[in-house]
């Protein structure tokens, strides 16, 4: 099978010596970083670090590994020395014993408990009591302390939060496999499967020709392959801008959080919905872990929580947005996937569209729908932007103003990913040789952004990118494309070139034997065990005789 998801127990390896089993417990207290409670106390005396968690509210809960596995743990901690509070920074602590694996004096560890998955997972707890550690165990890449105790401040302190920007710019290819996945299944399963009549007295249909579920479906398979090629982005984009931070130039850090933060929530949002559609969309079989769907449910939905939780991510870009538009209205240029704010402030956008007159001439085209969206993503921040900064003048503080607009904030931020999502698909589309996989990726893209103009039709006509009539002819040109993917996507899902094993599903078999298939799955049912269950002696069996 796939490597696990909670790839983090892997992300420090490369500098732990193999015996040392390691999790990262990122936070103390989930979202809020600054607010968190385990403080790491630098005692010059002995040359240690004493690291405390003084309250129920501060006990590490979670990270995978660390409830049964690991004996060493990655902790961050506000760090204290000299009587100041220097911030968060990163400390290697023992937790249990080598030889032994019993916890470490003042070390309490263990089990959380059953989730709604990873049940093979041992997401732990860990509280400190004044635990000491020795000073070279703090991660010192960055910010440093010296024997004395003397505090050496890091270039940027965003330098401290590198690994979880890492994290999240692989979880946008993660969300790209975790919808293919589905959609190989969902797919393949709708080719097999014979349900109903269209026409009467006629044989039952492959559920694949029924509208409906091509409706259901085939946006979705736009979908992962969108996000394929927006994980690869984002995979090269990091390495890219890192390579520069490496280099001790920062100027597009800045950017790389806003980008991995917003596209790390957005296609995981989409992705996690999109699997549960692919599992309705089996019937009931979908219900049955047989189909492999459950697995990838559970497995990937929590990536809307970790790592930074999803409408906090949505808020940290906005924040980076809000913060580029008011430069460009001063005057800056602006550079990267913000740049389309320079041309707003220049020529604010009208608010009400002439009747009749729209930005989009023809609905086919991909460099017109291109540029709706980004006039789309234009107009909510710019129309939250506003807002924040209106009651900012009416004297409102800077924290209240920002919460009253977070639901307008978190929309701007979704309008500006979808943008950039939308943008890197027909920017791909540049990149195929191959006439007839051009032929076909290209409807498959403009499925995806026409059928995500459906789903925000308002914002649409609001910002007079399209009229009403134009809409219609969107609803319209999506059915004919639903017809133009049909004959091919089984050989679409094909493409992603998973293997039985990697799917894990009957349902979704690339031979499409699922009945034969279904039926030794669930002979081999552990309640089969036996032809007559014991339940029936000892509870059916008196029941009976009482009647
Ligand atoms: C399976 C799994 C594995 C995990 N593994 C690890 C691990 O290895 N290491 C580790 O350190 N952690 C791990 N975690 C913990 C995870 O990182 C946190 O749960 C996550 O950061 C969210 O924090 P929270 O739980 O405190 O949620 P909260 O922040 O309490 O979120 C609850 C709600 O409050 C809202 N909210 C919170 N703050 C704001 C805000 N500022 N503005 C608007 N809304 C807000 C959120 O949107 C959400 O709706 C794991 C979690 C899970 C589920
Ligand atoms: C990510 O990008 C790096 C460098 O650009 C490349 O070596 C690597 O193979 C890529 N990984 C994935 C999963 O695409
Ligand atoms: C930093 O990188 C950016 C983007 O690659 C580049 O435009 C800029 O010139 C670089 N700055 C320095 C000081 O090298
Ligand atoms: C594991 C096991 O014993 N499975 C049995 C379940 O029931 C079928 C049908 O009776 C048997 O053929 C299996 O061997």
């Amino acid at each position: 099978m796939d490597p696990p998801l909670v790839c983090w127990e892997g992300c420090c390896r490369s500098f732990i010596p193999r015996a040392y089993v390691f999790c990262i417990l990122s936070f103390s207290l989930g979202t809020h970083l600054r607010g968190l409670e385990t403080t790491a106390t630098y005692d010059p005396s002995t040359q240690e670090f004493i690291l405390h968690s003084p309250t129920v509210s501060s006990i590490k809960w979670w990270p995978g590994g660390l409830g049964k596995t690991s004996n060493h743990a990655v902790v961050l901690a506000q760090l204290y020395t000299q009587g100041e509070c220097r911030g968060l920074q990163a400390f290697i602590v023992p937790i249990r014993k080598m030889e032994t694996h019993e916890p470490l004096p003042g070390v309490e560890v263990g089990d959380i408990g059953p989730k709604f998955g990873f049940d093979e997972t041992d997401n732990g707890f860990l509280k400190f009591d004044r635990v000491r550690i020795p000073r070279k165990n703090m991660l010192m890449k960055h910010a440093q302390v010296e024997p004395d105790g003397t505090y050496v401040k890091p270039v940027s302190d965003k330098l401290t939060y590198g690994t979880m920007v890492f994290i999240r710019s692989m979880i946008v290819g993660d969300s790209a496999r975790s919808l293919s996945r589905a959609c190989t299944i969902a797919i393949r399963y709708s080719a097999v499967r014979h349900q109903s009549e269209i026409r009467a007295g006629e044989p039952e249909p492959q559920i694949l020709d029924f509208q409906t579920q091509q409706y259901k479906l085939f946006p979705l398979l736009a979908t992962a392959y969108a996000f394929c090629f927006v994980g690869s982005y984002m995979n090269h984009t990091y390495h890219r801008i890192s390579a520069d931070i490496q280099q001790g130039n920062l100027s597009q850090m800045a950017e790389l959080h806003a980008l991995s933060a917003g596209l790390k929530a957005f296609t995981t949002w989409v992705a996690s919905a999109g699997i549960e559609e692919c599992r309705m969309a089996c019937g009931g079989h979908g219900y049955s872990r047989c189909s492999g769907i459950p697995d990838i449910y559970v497995n990937f939905t929590p990536a809307c929580t970790y790592e930074g939780e999803n409408t906090v991510m949505m808020l940290q870009t906005a924040r980076f947005l809000v913060k580029s538009y008011t430069a460009a209205l001063s005057g800056d240029h602006l550079g990267g996937m913000v740049s389309y704010l320079n041309d707003v402030s220049q020529q604010p956008i009208q608010p009400h569209p002439v009747a009749g007159r729209s930005l989009v001439k023809d609905i086919n085209d991909l460099g017109n729908l291109v540029e709706a969206y980004k006039q789309r993503a234009a107009c909510l921040v710019e129309a939250a932007a506003k807002s924040v900064n209106s009651d900012l003048k009416r004297g409102k503080r800077k924290e209240d103003a920002w919460n009253k607009n977070s639901v307008d904030l978190v929309r701007a931020s979704e309008a500006h990913c979808h943008y950039v999502v939308v943008r890197l698909f027909v920017e791909k589309l540049s990149e195929i040789m191959d006439v007839s996989a051009h032929r076909i990726l290209s409807a498959l893209c403009l499925l995806y952004a026409l059928h995500g103009i459906t789903k925000n039709t308002g914002d649409f006509i609001k910002a007079g990118l399209l009229t009403a009539v134009q809409i219609d002819q969107v609803q319209q040109r999506i059915k004919d494309l639903l017809s133009v993917i049909r004959p091919n996507a089984v050989a679409l899902v094909d493409a992603f070139d998973y293997s039985d094993r990697q799917l894990g599903s009957v349902l979704g078999r690339y031979d499409g034997n699922v009945y034969e298939n279904m039926f030794e799955w669930a002979k081999k049912s552990p309640l089969n065990k036996t032809q007559v269950h014991e339940s029936f002696h000892k509870y059916l069996k008196p029941l009976q005789s009482k009647l």
